[in-house]
């Protein structure tokens, strides 16, 4: 396998999973209350903030030449209108192409105090964040991503509404097993644990249910993401108009057995077509897929019988990116670059045989002269994995939790040796 030279081969952090003591954000604030749904705070993370220096070295090392990671809102602008020249300053320093992310699913406090990723207002904000980190360090960000995973929140209200669902079969089973006491204390729990968990967000954000990025989003929510993003290219674009701007999306292979073609049809019109008119002025597309999600004639399928798992729960199946790749370009003509894709294992020989088929995937898509211009491996190293905390181990290095010792794995090496001109 060959890539042409200029190809970027990367990996792909985000601040608040990596960085530690991101204290001024939503996220960090709901970590605290004791009625968190994270199963652990962030803390130190991997004090990736003192140690980014050693992190991009090892990359370098082992030939990568691309860095997705991203810029913290919240340090930049810990209160309204406050920007931090000395925090900006922090994300200069590199060595390997940035890919810059402005947005990574964690915003400031103060922002979801006023109405979050539902506010009409947090159109503005948004543009003026990006604005200002394109004045201050433009100059060298070839790419940037605006939002990460801009297409969250309808997935997520998907989800929920299946939890929803759920939650009232659990609570009329509960009614009809009257004395089978664990379904009903632990459904009592439940509902108390929500009940608490209101009050202290209410305390912090002003609402019982604040509206951080990682929320259900409602259709007029989900089309502002979209619109802060276009203003926020805009601003990049009138300050800085060499600068290519994208979003990211997640994208599955949703692939369709006998009879479930509508139900597939009608996933990927909500999970990408619709999106369409706001991104097709863009000058790449960040895709991002870590597995295929089946249907048959009832719906959506569980993984099939047998195959293996990752600890995520997801199926090992690196040819799903590759099937995004051609269903994308079907569409979306432009640039683009996988800024996400990657297992998380405890087994690195399956995370290099994963690299292995999914980079021959990419290679098969230039090969029919689909326009990706690079490939970036979710993740450069162990890191936070939101709600489920420090379980989930994504990473091309390992990271010593009590340490903080880095101990690249041999997955770094193998991604690193597909660059052609890497940046040692
Ligand atoms: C997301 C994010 C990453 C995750 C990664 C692994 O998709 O949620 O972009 O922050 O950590 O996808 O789940």
């Amino acid at each position: 396998m060959t890539f042409p030279k200029g190809f970027l081969i990367g990996a792909s952090t985000a601040a608040h999973q990596v960085e530690g003591n991101n204290i001024h954000s939503d996220y960090w604030a709901q970590e605290q209350m004791p009625h968190s749904s994270f199963t652990e705070p962030s803390g130190l993370a991997c004090d990736h903030y003192n140690r980014y220096e050693e992190d991009i070295r090892l990359m370098a090392q082992a030939g990568l030449n691309a860095y997705r990671f991203s810029i913290e809102w919240a340090r930049i602008e810990p209160e309204e209108g406050q920007f931090d020249e000395q925090e900006i300053e922090h994300y200069r320093d590199n060595g390997v192409e940035p890919i810059v992310t402005l947005m990574h699913f964690t915003s400031p406090v103060w922002l979801i105090r006023k109405g979050g990723w539902e506010a009409e207002s947090t159109i503005g904000y948004f543009r003026r964040y990006a604005a200002y980190v394109a004045e201050k360090l433009g100059g060298e960000i070839k790419y940037i991503c605006t939002i990460n995973e801009a297409n969250m929140g309808l997935q997520l209200a998907a989800i929920s509404r299946r939890f929803e669902l759920m939650a009232r079969q659990a609570r009329e089973n509960a009614q009809k097993a009257e004395g089978t006491v664990q379904v009903g204390m632990n459904f009592q729990k439940m509902m108390e644990n929500m009940k608490y968990a209101a009050q202290e967000n209410a305390a912090v954000f002003g609402t019982p249910q604040p509206q951080v990025f990682v929320s259900s989003r409602t259709p007029e929510g989900d089309a502002l993401v979209f619109r802060a993003h276009q203003a926020a290219r805009e601003a990049i674009r009138s300050i800085r108009p060499e600068i290519q701007v994208g979003v990211t999306l997640s994208l599955h292979d949703l692939q369709a057995l006998p009879g479930g073609e509508s139900f597939a049809g009608k996933a990927w019109e909500e999970e990408f077509r619709h999106y369409l008119p706001f991104i097709q002025g863009d000058d790449f597309l960040g895709v991002q897929n870590y597995t295929r999600t089946q249907y048959g004639p009832e719906g959506q399928l569980p993984c099939p019988e047998g195959v293996e798992l990752t600890q995520m729960g997801y199926e090992f199946y690196p040819e799903a990116l590759e099937h995004v790749i051609r269903k994308v370009h079907e569409d979306f003509r432009g640039n683009l670059i996988v800024t996400e894709n990657g297992i998380a294992t405890a087994d690195d020989t399956r995370r290099v045989e994963f690299i292995r088929r999914a980079l021959q995937g990419v290679e098969n898509c230039l090969g029919d002269g689909i326009p990706v211009k690079g490939y970036c491996h979710w993740s450069l190293m162990d890191n936070f994995e939101w709600q489920k905390g420090f379980s989930m181990t994504f990473g091309l290095i390992a990271v010593d939790r009590t340490t903080q010792e880095r101990k690249p794995k041999p997955s770094l090496k193998y991604l690193g040796s597909f660059a052609q001109d890497g940046a040692t």
